[in-house]
């Protein structure tokens, strides 16, 4: 229905977008490689919100690349399974049945549940793992972990295509191994993994928690590696944020201009960080 009375909101949203313009430029071409962690697909709306933000991304120009975790969707099915998993530093000790549900929840179930809401909001997205194309092969992570790898080749070729194809790439972490065994690895690793290889222009860790914070609880809007360190040494960042962080740290050494930790379930997230003045979370960069 087209409204002939200009009441405010119209406004607002045609000065929103004016407003863009300098962020749209900047991001045109660029490479984001986005990490949407398990914890931050809470709904089916949330997924869709989501989708929605990375189709008006490609829409602009920006080449996204989706890595997704999905660690409560894999303890859900191993409950449901009755196998018992347990993690160490932050990764989960894999076993051969183990890895199977891993492997069939991680590719199966939530990488389609992504694609699929990509491609409900008019976008273009493709499903695969760490094993298709050679994209990422491992080595073997710490023995007392099983089978968990940790990245050591990345083969960026069908991503590109992918790109050229106007398609979004959406990857499942999972690796071969050397000698063609199935490997589980951490999410967050195998995104700055990519982002390095693809010397991205941004890495968005969407998680559940709306950045890093300091002493007193408040969000750091902007870090450094240096105080990623201070604060790393001083135990204000602790647990779960260590290997999010260090995963930052990794990333820019290896190339990537900007890393950003944020709360995928806000809305709109990605497109506040990237197009907008404010930005979202906590940014880290040299
Ligand atoms: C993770 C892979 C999934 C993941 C796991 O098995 O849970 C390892 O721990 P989130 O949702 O991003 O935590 N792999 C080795 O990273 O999921």
């Amino acid at each position: 229905m087209r409204k002939q009375d200009m009441n405010r909101d119209w406004i607002a949203t045609a000065a929103t977008l004016s407003a863009a313009l300098p962020y749209l430029q900047r991001y045109n071409d660029a490479i984001v490689v986005i990490k949407l962690g398990g914890n931050a697909m809470s709904s089916e709306e949330a997924m869709d919100n989501f989708a929605r933000d990375v189709v008006l991304m490609q829409q602009v120009g920006v080449n996204p690349v989706i890595v997704h975790g999905g660690g409560p969707m894999i303890n859900d099915m191993l409950d449901k399974l009755d196998i018992k998993s347990e993690f160490l530093n932050g990764k989960r000790v894999t076993d051969k049945a183990t890895v199977e549900v891993v492997e069939m929840v991680l590719s199966g179930r939530v990488n389609k549940w992504i694609v699929n809401a990509i491609n409900r909001q008019g976008g273009r997205a493709a499903g695969l793992s760490g094993k298709d194309a050679n994209l990422m092969t491992c080595d073997q992570d710490a023995p007392e972990l099983g089978l968990v790898g940790t990245p050591a080749e990345i083969d960026t070729k069908i991503l590109k295509t992918l790109f050229n194809a106007n398609t979004i790439p959406v990857i499942a972490p999972i690796g071969a191994g050397r000698n063609g065994e199935t490997l589980n690895v951490n999410g967050d690793t195998v995104a700055g993994a990519i982002a390095s290889a693809l010397a991205a222009d941004r890495l968005l860790l969407l998680t559940d928690v709306s950045g890093v914070k300091d002493a007193d609880g408040n969000v750091l809007t902007e870090l450094t590696p240096e105080q990623i360190a201070d604060l790393t040494t001083s135990g204000v960042i602790a647990g779960g944020m260590i290997p999010k962080t260090q995963t930052c740290l990794a990333a820019l050494a290896g190339g990537v201009r900007a890393a950003v930790i944020l709360d995928g379930r806000a809305p709109n997230a990605c497109l506040l960080e990237l197009f907008t003045e404010h930005g979202a979370g906590s940014i880290i960069r040299v």
